[in-house]
């Protein structure tokens, strides 16, 4: 993963990048606050938290437009936050409460939104990824210039639906970006240990399928890819991959052995490469803003985290009768 670059001073206003950092330090208080609420005993299953990948969501979300589709694995609370989804009602969830956007029946990995156009939430690895293809075939058949954005991981790229799907997509020229969050590790699996090459990415080139490495620490240069692979794809030319190299700090979920990489490791990433440093660096020494106006951002974030952990604690259990509900038979 590359460090962070401050000495390039990008052609970027105060305006958006105080909105980076505000869109990532939103993703990582609100994963802190899991972590916390987890702890407790108040969130229970399954919890991957997002925390040292929030450039590559904001720096995508970025480039998307409206009625742009995204589709995720289970590691999905940056996408949904990024996306505009409620952060009172993703918490809930979390917490299993009716105010949750699953009403409490889903839980972390199961959440959708038709307003937002985020299809999930998937707890099967590399199952997202030809639905993500499918939503591509049906905006295409609609002629509607919607692209999707189908993220999946390093250890998902190994799974043989990938390839299928980078075969279809290819061959039916779908409006589709495949978007590998590198994090490096599949649960506790390192990249070199499960993959034969070193970019992922490269694979496309067997179906025809262009794509690039990013570094994802950087959300800027995420963006930049993002509107390169958008506009790809919007001009008709089929699917775009971008492997977008990032780092998970904290364990895949909530119980981790953490015995396949050095604290050491974690914590040079952290100090070198982390994402919203990059951006309150950026911000500070392009005199974007000053310590103060990102204090005041710092606990405008708090303040959203905080409500959204008091609601997902005040909002009621579902009734029994919900168990009736949503359900095919
Ligand atoms: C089909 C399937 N096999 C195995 C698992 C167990 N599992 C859950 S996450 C995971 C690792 C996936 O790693 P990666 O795709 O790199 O995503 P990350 O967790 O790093 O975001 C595995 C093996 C599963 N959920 N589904
Ligand atoms: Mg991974």
């Amino acid at each position: 993963m590359a460090a962070r670059k401050t000495t390039k001073k990008p052609n970027v206003s105060a305006e958006e990048l105080q909105t980076y950092y505000r869109e990532m330090l939103l993703i990582r208080r609100f994963e802190e606050k899991a972590g916390q609420l987890y702890g407790m005993g108040l969130i229970g299953g399954f919890c991957h938290l997002y925390i040292g990948q929030e450039a590559v969501v904001v720096g995508l979300e970025a480039a998307a437009e409206e009625g742009d589709k995204r589709i995720t694995s289970y590691r999905d609370h940056g996408h949904m936050l990024a996306c505009g989804m409620d952060p009172g009602g993703v918490m809930a969830e979390l917490t299993g409460r009716i105010g949750g956007l699953s009403k409490g029946k889903g839980g972390s990995m199961h959440m959708f939104s038709k307003e937002k156009h985020f299809y999930g939430g998937h707890g099967i690895v590399g199952a997202q990824v030809p639905l993500g293809a499918g939503l591509a075939f049906a905006d295409k058949y609609k002629e509607n210039g919607r692209v999707t954005f189908t993220y999946f991981g390093d250890g998902a790229a190994n799974q043989g639906q990938v390839y299928e799907t980078f075969n279809m997509a290819a061959i039916w020229g779908l409006p589709v970006i495949f978007v590998i969050e590198n994090n490096q590790y599949a649960m506790g699996t390192a990249q070199s240990r499960s993959t034969s090459t070193k970019d992922i990415f490269h694979r496309g080139e067997a179906f025809g399928i262009p794509g690039e490495i990013v570094n994802g620490m950087d959300v800027l240069a995420v963006k930049e890819a993002g509107e390169k692979a958008v506009a790809h794809c919007r001009a008709g030319k089929g699917p775009y991959i971008l492997e977008i190299k990032t780092y998970r700090y904290r364990g895949h979920s909530m119980s981790d052995p953490a015995k396949y990489r050095t604290r050491e490791e974690v914590q040079k990433v952290r100090e070198q490469s982390d994402p919203i440093e990059h951006v309150r660096e950026l911000l500070l020494t392009g005199k974007h803003a000053t310590e103060d106006d990102l204090k005041a951002i710092d606990k405008e974030i708090k303040e959203i985290v905080n409500q959204a952990a008091e609601f997902s604690k005040e909002s009621p259990e579902p009734s029994v009768e919900e168990l009736w509900t949503d359900i095919y038979a």
